[in-house]
């Protein structure tokens, strides 16, 4: 690619994470590791059933634990990120941990963290490895039931939306990973990055929901696609 870019944004969702091992949420039964998204991802359903949506949490992390790597797509992203003298931030909708496993280090975890929980009177955060419970007392108020998982529901207000508008205003490469574009405000970024003129690129298995509307796309799996476009640039 002859251009030369400075400020680069990157958004990567669950596509990236695929070749490692972990389910993309919107699989062709519409089921989510057998959940309706509604009865796991809302605050309505946590608020009905916190059993449900602790257990539901507890198992996707076992499983992130027990063995679950980064792939070729993460560490091409960590090392672009290392050789490069501009701007680079990776915004991230996925709650696994891969991306900082690989390197990347200005990282924005926009729908939060699996390994993280948090207090929902104070909002403090703890580090979590081990399964939790409505039962469970809060480390920082001693009191049950008001710890819960440190991610973005439906409804919510996904985070560092400050930082991500501002690198999105200064951008002039935006890169849309392994994303189905079904939820926003992420499946917006792409025109934020447009309206300021920057070059848009889409690498996904298959079109997304706004795949057409990209400047550049490119179709196949993330641990093929990425390293490549990456070393084009
Ligand atoms: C590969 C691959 C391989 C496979 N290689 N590719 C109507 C219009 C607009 C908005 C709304 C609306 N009604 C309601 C809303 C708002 C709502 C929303 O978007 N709803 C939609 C369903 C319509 N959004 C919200 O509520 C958000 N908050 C909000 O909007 O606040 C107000 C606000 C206003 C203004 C500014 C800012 C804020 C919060 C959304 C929270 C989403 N939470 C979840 C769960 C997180 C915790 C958890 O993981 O449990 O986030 S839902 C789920 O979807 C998860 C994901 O991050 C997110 C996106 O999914 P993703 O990553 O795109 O995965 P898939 O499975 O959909 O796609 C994978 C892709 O990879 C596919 O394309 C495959 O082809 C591809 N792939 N293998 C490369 N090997």
């Amino acid at each position: 690619m002859a251009k030369e870019f400075r400020n680069i944004v990157v958004l990567t969702g669950a596509g990236i994470s695929a070749e490692s091992g972990i389910k993309t949420f919107r699989d062709a039964d519409g089921l989510w590791e057998n959940h309706h998204v509604e009865d796991v991802a809302t605050p309505e359903a946590f608020q009905r059933d916190p059993q449900l949506v602790h257990r539901f949490y507890n198992e996707r992390r076992a499983y992130l634990l027990d063995g679950i790597e980064p792939n070729a797509a993460h560490r091409a992203l960590a090392k672009f990120e290392a050789g490069h003298t501009g701007q680079f931030t990776l915004v991230t909708q996925n709650i696994d941990d891969l991306h900082q496993r690989a390197g990347s280090r200005n990282l924005l975890p926009m729908h939060g963290e699996l390994l993280k929980i948090r207090c929902k009177r104070s909002g403090q955060l703890f580090d979590c490895h081990e399964p939790t419970s409505p039962e469970q007392p809060c480390p920082c108020c001693n009191q049950s039931g008001n710890l819960r998982p440190h991610v973005v529901w439906f409804g919510e207000m996904p985070l560092h939306m400050d930082e991500i508008e501002d690198a999105l205003s200064q951008c002039d490469l935006f890169i849309s990973i392994g994303t189905s574009g079904n939820v926003y405000p992420a499946a917006g970024f792409y025109q934020m990055a447009k309206a300021v003129g920057a070059h848009t690129v889409e690498l996904n298995l298959e079109p997304s929901n706004h795949g057409s509307r990209f400047d550049d796309a490119r179709y196949g799996p993330a641990t093929v696609e990425v390293p490549a476009f990456l070393q084009s640039l």
